[in-house]
């Protein structure tokens, strides 16, 4: 996969070279190209923006810097050498994650085209969510535009949207200074699914959201740590009762923290009876 970002402030998105993202650009899984802006400007200030039509608070990032951008990134025409290169080795290093004989499998679900995706993170957008996360991870070739100021002329979306496939995408009911920190979370949810790149395929099967659910607790050694107990039940050596309890503990939280994503869940009759005994506990420690 390759992955560019066009943004003011390059620097902003060095977390990407790091970590996880890191180690999946050193074994070439993974190119980055980080692009800035500026360098299509073409006035002797080098502006990116302009005041907007109509009046009201605020800059506008121009179309004319923008158009040429996202033409010269998505056809990979950049003059300049803008790839990052991996923060650290890590190869010879194992991770936690890495296990031994895990088949690499990808998702459905990707949309088959030659088109590069051009995503563009506002909180004006849908709702990114896991299921973004898991189709996009079989792309080629992702493009991110980061908007500041009051966003980006509209028409540059509109015209791009004629020529590449545009998704505007919000990661959540706030506002952020500008697109950068939205491409660092996206980049993450994408990259960390891409077959070979997190190794345990278990890890994310059992991701909170992968099933509807939130994920239960977890827990490891000591046993007892400052007068806490580790949950009897993970002693049993009964693997069925361990599932079963951690099936629970994640209908549970689920049920107090977002009840409304049971309603999508994959519910079996087990999970209902369940859950409507949990939800008249609950009724009956709140004395009603
Ligand atoms: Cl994707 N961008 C900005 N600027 N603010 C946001 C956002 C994105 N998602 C939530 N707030």
């Amino acid at each position: 996969m390759r992955i560019d970002a066009v943004t003011i402030f390059p620097e902003y998105l060095d977390p990407l070279r790091h970590a996880l993202l890191g180690k999946a650009i050193e074994q070439g899984i993974l190119a980055v190209g980080v692009h800035d802006l500026r360098h299509w400007a073409t006035d002797v200030h080098k502006s990116v923006d302009d005041s907007p039509y109509g009046g009201g608070p605020g800059m506008v990032m121009k179309p004319e810097v923008w158009g040429p951008a996202l033409d010269c990134v998505a056809a990979g025409t950049v003059a300049q050498n803008s790839d990052l290169q991996s923060s650290l080795p890590h190869l010879d290093k194992p991770r936690h994650d890495d296990v031994e004989g895990v088949e690499k499998h990808s998702y459905d679900g990707g949309e088959e085209s030659d088109l590069p995706l051009l995503i563009v993170p506002t909180p004006a957008g849908t709702p990114f969510t896991q299921t973004d996360a898991q189709a996009w991870s079989n792309e080629e070739h992702i493009v991110f535009a980061c908007g500041r100021y009051e966003g980006i002329d509209q028409r540059v979306i509109d015209d791009a949207a004629q020529r590449y496939r545009v998704r505007e995408v919000s990661i959540g009911d706030y506002v952020l200074i500008g697109g950068e920190v939205a491409v660092l979370v996206i980049t993450e949810a994408i990259v960390r699914l891409i077959p070979g790149v997190l190794g345990n395929r278990r890890s994310h099967e059992e991701d909170s959201f992968s099933d509807g659910l939130l994920e239960g607790p977890s827990y490891t050694k000591p046993r007892t740590w400052r007068g806490l107990d580790v949950p009897e039940v993970l002693f049993s050596g009964n693997h069925a009762l361990v599932d079963q309890w951690r099936r629970e503990q994640a209908l549970a939280r689920t049920q107090a923290v977002r009840p409304e994503l049971l309603a999508h869940a994959d519910l079996s009759d087990a999970d209902r009876a369940f859950l409507d005994l949990h939800l008249d506990e609950h009724l009956d420690e709140q004395g009603e």
